[in-house]
């Protein structure tokens, strides 16, 4: 340490990502004095964390207990578990251990929506951050969906945050206070972080602590807060809405509609999110609509014309009349589960590329969920040989060498009127730099393939 940085005077950042750096860029606006700390000896940050704070200090390596301890505070890292010993120590020696959401949350006085779930938070983040931009207001989107939150306050306050929280993210997080906080759904993830699934579970609950409306999915029991709340609760559901502020669907006029409590909001075959999932996405969409106070019957234009997310049930291409679907981005086995029943009406057969790392799931579902919508299977990666101890028996399988060989031979088995579909339910870091980087290769590898 510096003998400029005097022990309880400092903040310390543990992390070097992108959240580490827009902490730093953060605390050097508020003038106040901190240092990083990172695990890795090469953490993907420290460049430019050297350029922008040359005399800062950084320690890189193991977390040395001591030196937490004499931190004022610990901002740390999403990607950095809690359970770290000396992260502990330094907890229990009395130093606050905060996150960048938590940093934020006392920095702004503009409303809050706040989302979060196993599946679907970027792509309902996006939509509402996009339904409320058709309504003229200044709308900052953010958070775990790729820009840390503290950068937003580099355009100055917005009328409206929209932000995407992980559960890592709100274990360290205390004073949000959101307008709508919604949990969309739950299935198992980030096993290899928590203790047990009631863990995972009572983290993403963080998200309803003083939130102002609840937002919960009727499919889905475990998104019901499970704390005493007061606030008001929308909830939605591909039912009929049951109360007067919840969202489902109405058939009226032999067509079926979005609609809250009674009143038709938009037609559901004008929803361009593919899947019965795509309508809960959007139901879930309006019902944060709903919380912000904007007006639904207004909405419909913002919902049609937007534009799924890469890498999320992506239509990549059609080749000799098999569709390529990329769904890179379904890195648990909700996900996936979720691609394979909003997919498969539209398909003769389907074709999955499966692996990676799977992260402590229980696969043993596959047994069933597999039948009789899938023709046959590609497994990849690290956790390929865990998978197919779950495979349904009888259903053909391959162990291709990487993504392009099961490209390759899933291309040749599929027919006209069949897709082939990546929806890996793992992790990629065992192959890839992440799922988009996964995804771009498979639409590479798809460009490739005859006409
Ligand atoms: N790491 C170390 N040592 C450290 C710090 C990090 O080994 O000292 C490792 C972590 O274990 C992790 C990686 O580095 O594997 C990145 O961690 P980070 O905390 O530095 O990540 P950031 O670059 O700051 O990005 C984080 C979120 N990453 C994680 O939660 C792992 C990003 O979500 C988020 O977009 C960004 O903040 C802005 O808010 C990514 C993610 O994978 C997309 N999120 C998980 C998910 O969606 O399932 C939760
Ligand atoms: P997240 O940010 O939570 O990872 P995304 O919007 O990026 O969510 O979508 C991630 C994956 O979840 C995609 O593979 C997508 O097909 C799948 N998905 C989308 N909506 C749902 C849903 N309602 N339930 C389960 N899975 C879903």
């Amino acid at each position: 340490m510096s003998d400029g940085l005097q022990a309880e005077s400092y903040h310390l950042i543990i992390g070097l990502g992108a959240t580490g750096l827009s902490v730093a860029h953060y605390l050097d606006r508020c003038q106040q004095p901190f240092a990083i700390a990172d695990t890795r000896h090469h953490p993907p940050g420290l460049q430019a964390f050297e350029a922008a704070f040359p005399n800062s200090d950084i320690w890189l390596g193991p977390l040395d207990a001591e030196l937490l301890c004499k931190a004022k505070s610990l901002i740390v890292s999403p990607g950095v578990s809690l359970a770290e010993p000396a992260l502990q120590a330094a907890r229990e020696a009395g130093v606050d251990l905060l996150g960048d959401i938590e940093l934020f949350c006392r920095a702004v006085s503009a409303p809050v929506l706040a989302i979060t779930g196993s599946n679907a938070k970027s792509t309902v983040t996006s939509l509402v951050g996009e339904m409320a931009r058709s309504t003229g207001l200044k709308v900052g989107v953010g958070g775990n969906i790729g820009l840390p939150v503290l950068d937003l306050l580099n355009e100055g306050e917005q009328d409206l945050y929209v932000l995407e929280l992980s559960s890592f993210q709100l274990e360290t997080t205390h004073s949000l206070e959101a307008q709508g906080a919604a949990l969309l759904n739950i299935s198992e993830d980030h096993l290899d972080r928590y203790a047990s699934m009631q863990d995972y579970i009572f983290a993403k609950q963080r998200i309803f602590h003083h939130a102002q409306a609840v937002i919960y999915s009727r499919e889905d029991e475990q998104t019901l807060p499970i704390h005493g709340q007061l606030a008001p609760q929308i909830s939605f559901g591909l039912d009929k809405p049951p109360g007067p502020q919840d969202m489902g669907l109405l058939e009226k006029d032999g067509r079926s509609w979005l609609a809250q409590g009674e009143q038709a909001l938009m037609a559901a075959d004008e929803v361009p999110l593919a899947g019965r999932h795509g309508l809960l996405n959007a139901l879930a969409a309006y019902a944060l609509a709903a919380a912000a106070g904007l007006p639904l019957v207004d909405l419909a234009g913002a919902v049609r014309s937007f534009q799924s997310l890469p890498h999320r049930c992506q239509k990549v291409d059609v080749k000799r009349g098999v569709s390529y679907i990329n769904d890179s981005k379904a890195t648990n086995l909700g996900a996936a589960l979720a691609a394979i029943q909003g997919l498969r009406q539209d398909y003769k057969h389907l074709w999955l590329i499966l692996g990676g790392e799977g992260k402590g799931q229980d696969f043993a579902v596959l047994k069933t969920a597999l039948q009789p919508s899938i023709a046959g299977v590609a497994l990849i990666g690290r956790d390929a040989p865990l998978l197919a101890e779950h495979l349904p028996e009888g259903l053909p399988c391959w162990y291709p060498e990487n993504l392009e060989a099961a490209i390759q031979h899933l291309a040749s088995a599929a027919s006209a009127g069949d897709a082939v579909v990546l929806s890996p339910a793992c992790a990629s870091f065992d192959q890839f730099d992440g799922y988009a980087q996964r995804g771009e290769v498979f639409i590479r590898c798809v460009q490739h393939l005859p006409d």
